[in-house]
């Protein structure tokens, strides 16, 4: 299996990314995001708790989305490998991520993380605001709380994956075809040492 994380700030273009991705390399996508809002949209009691804390721009508590992740993992036993976007986003889930692997025989082989100044990110989400509906993108104080979570809470995964060297910085400005370029060759590259 290849297993990555496509990791990054609020508008760091992972989810943008990760759709190309998954298409060119057969991982199966999981985004703890996209998971969140289709519970939201069906209204199940999950959706209905993580709706409170996605609107203010907190992250929603850990047990929730490792359940999500624990499932999903669970459901999917004969792909080629995982894209993990958006998750882990705290050191206790990036803990409980290498723990399910490790019982599937399996690890993570590269956090790829994207690298885009604030304001850049702030300007994308703006504008994604004007026209996704999503209620986290549409008031800049929201963005601006999802990324002091980011710096709190989430910056530490990439402190937890260093450990082990399985971290490599892509710088996430240019087009999107540029920055699909630069994603490609790291994971080219490592598919070829394949080692976990
Ligand atoms: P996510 O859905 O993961 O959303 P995000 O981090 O804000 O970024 P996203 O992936 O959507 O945006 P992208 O960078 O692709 O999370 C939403 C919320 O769910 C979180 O705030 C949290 O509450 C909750 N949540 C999710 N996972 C969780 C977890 N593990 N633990 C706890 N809570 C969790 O792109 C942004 C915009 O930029 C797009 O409009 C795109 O078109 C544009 N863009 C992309 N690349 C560009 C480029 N190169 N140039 C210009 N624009 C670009």
């Amino acid at each position: 299996m290849f297993n990555l994380i496509l990791f990054g700030p609020p508008g760091s273009g992972k989810g943008t990314q990760s759709e190309r991705l998954v298409a060119k390399y057969h991982l199966k996508h999981l985004s703890t995001g996209d998971l969140l809002r289709t519970e939201i949209s069906r209204k199940t009691v999950l959706g209905l708790e993580a709706k409170k804390f996605m609107e203010q721009g907190f992250l929603v508590p850990d047990e929730v989305v490792i359940g999500m992740i624990n499932d999903a993992l669970d459901n999917n036993p004969e792909v080629a490998g995982f894209l993990f976007d958006g998750f882990p986003r705290t050191a206790i889930q990036a803990e409980e991520l290498d723990e399910l692997l490790s019982r599937k025989n399996t690890c993570i082989n590269v956090m790829l993380a994207l690298q885009v100044r604030e304001e850049e990110l702030i300007k994308r989400l703006v504008k994604r605001g004007e026209t996704s509906g999503r209620a986290d993108d549409g008031n800049e104080v929201v963005i601006r709380a999802r990324i002091v979570e980011y710096h709190l809470k989430t910056a530490a995964v990439a402190d937890h994956y260093e450990k082990t060297n399985k971290v490599v910085m892509v710088n996430g400005e240019g087009n999107v075809d540029e920055i699909f370029d630069r994603l490609c060759a790291e994971i080219d590259q490592l598919m070829k040492e394949d080692k976990c």
